[in-house]
């Protein structure tokens, strides 16, 4: 008597949630099949990745980008299933967008963060740690250079005054981000954070101890997920969070909680001029006097500055540019 369930041994297609070295989790309606990468999979390794997805006209110079590893979290791939119950994933899907990060040098190396995005959530706290502005203009740059839409998350709203807070955000508000006040303490936001979350694939990304996990264990308290202890005298954090995982909400959508990722290098490598990523700021690009080889920073006759001194552009964004274009 055949006492298996009986299972076509066919391809089936996952979405990868959960990766460790060479170890792949599969999750396929209710079922997570543990799988590795096969050697096919794996040979595309050594050959170039050209970048037939990219909407960018600058892409002759990821013809010698390589992968670190074929499969990313948030990838939805072919597996066949082993004997034993785990799998063998043979295929990765087309990716509608990734984040990856790209180390420069002869041959760089890259390492896809996370696949199939619908939205970058930045996550900020009011206080400790103290609010990072430049990194929060860094992300925004990058849910840009991938035309993914930016949810700004101020975490930790109950150490400050709200009403002394409202400026700094609303900087972000008028140049069209939207932005969610809360706090795990007192629930502030957490309504609005979940609707926005709502049937997304989303990204939390953020300073380490800004509170990423804690929202997230605020908003599906079943995940009992590890966040730091409360911290000692220096209030440095130390990374809690230390793998990428995605995890699906009860209401819709999932979330992938990162370690404290500070760089993307998704455009540093890229001849672009990343004033294009501020958005605010791509309307005045056009007009400099010395158009396209304008730097925004010191040429007479830039629109940019000029919208500066205007007030049209906050000076602080402006100068988080400048600051960004040296590194
Ligand atoms: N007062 C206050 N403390 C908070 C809030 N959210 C988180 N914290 C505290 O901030 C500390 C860091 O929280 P985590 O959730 O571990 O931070 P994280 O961003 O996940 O950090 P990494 O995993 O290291 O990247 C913990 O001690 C939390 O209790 C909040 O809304 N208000
Ligand atoms: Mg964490
Ligand atoms: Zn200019």
């Amino acid at each position: 008597m055949d006492t298996t369930i009986s299972t076509p041994a066919g391809p089936r297609t996952g979405k990868v949630f959960k990766k460790t070295v060479g170890r792949y989790w599969v999750k396929s309606g209710g079922d997570a099949v543990i799988c590795t990468a096969s050697s096919k999979l794996r040979k595309v390794l050594v050959y170039p990745e050209a970048d037939a997805s990219s909407r960018r006209p600058t892409v002759d110079r990821v013809v010698d980008v390589q992968t670190v590893d074929p499969v990313a979290v948030g990838d939805e791939v072919t597996y066949k299933r082993s004997d034993d119950g785990t799998g063998v994933i043979t295929e990765v899907l087309p990716r509608r967008n990734k984040l990856s990060r790209k180390a420069a040098g002869t041959q760089p190396l890259e390492q896809v963060i996370i696949a199939n995005l619908d939205q970058m959530v930045a996550v900020v706290a009011a206080a400790q740690p103290p609010p990072k502005w430049k990194l929060l203009d860094r992300y925004l740059a990058d849910a840009e250079f991938l035309e993914v839409p930016a949810l700004i998350c101020i975490t930790k709203m109950d150490l400050v005054d709200e009403g002394e807070f409202a400026e700094d955000v609303n900087v972000y508000r008028e140049v069209g981000y939207s932005a969610v006040l809360t706090s795990a303490v007192t629930g502030l936001g957490m309504d609005e954070l979940k609707s926005a979350l709502e049937d997304r694939v989303s990204v939390f990304l953020g300073k380490s101890g800004v509170g990423k996990t804690t929202l997230l264990n605020r908003i599906q308290p079943d995940l009992g997920l590890a966040v730091q202890e409360v911290s000692g005298k220096t209030g440095k954090g130390k990374h809690t969070t230390s793998h990428l995982e995605m995890f699906e909400l009860g209401f819709g959508g999932s979330v992938a909680d990162t370690p404290g990722i500070r760089e993307f290098g998704l455009w540093q490598t890229e001849d672009i001029d990343i004033t294009w990523l501020f958005r605010e700021m791509r309307p005045y690009i056009g007009s400099c006097k010395f158009g396209a080889s304008c730097t925004h920073s010191h040429e007479p006759g830039c629109a940019v500055k000029a919208a500066v001194e205007a007030g049209e552009i906050t000076k602080r964004r402006y100068d988080n540019l400048l600051r960004l274009q040296r590194n």
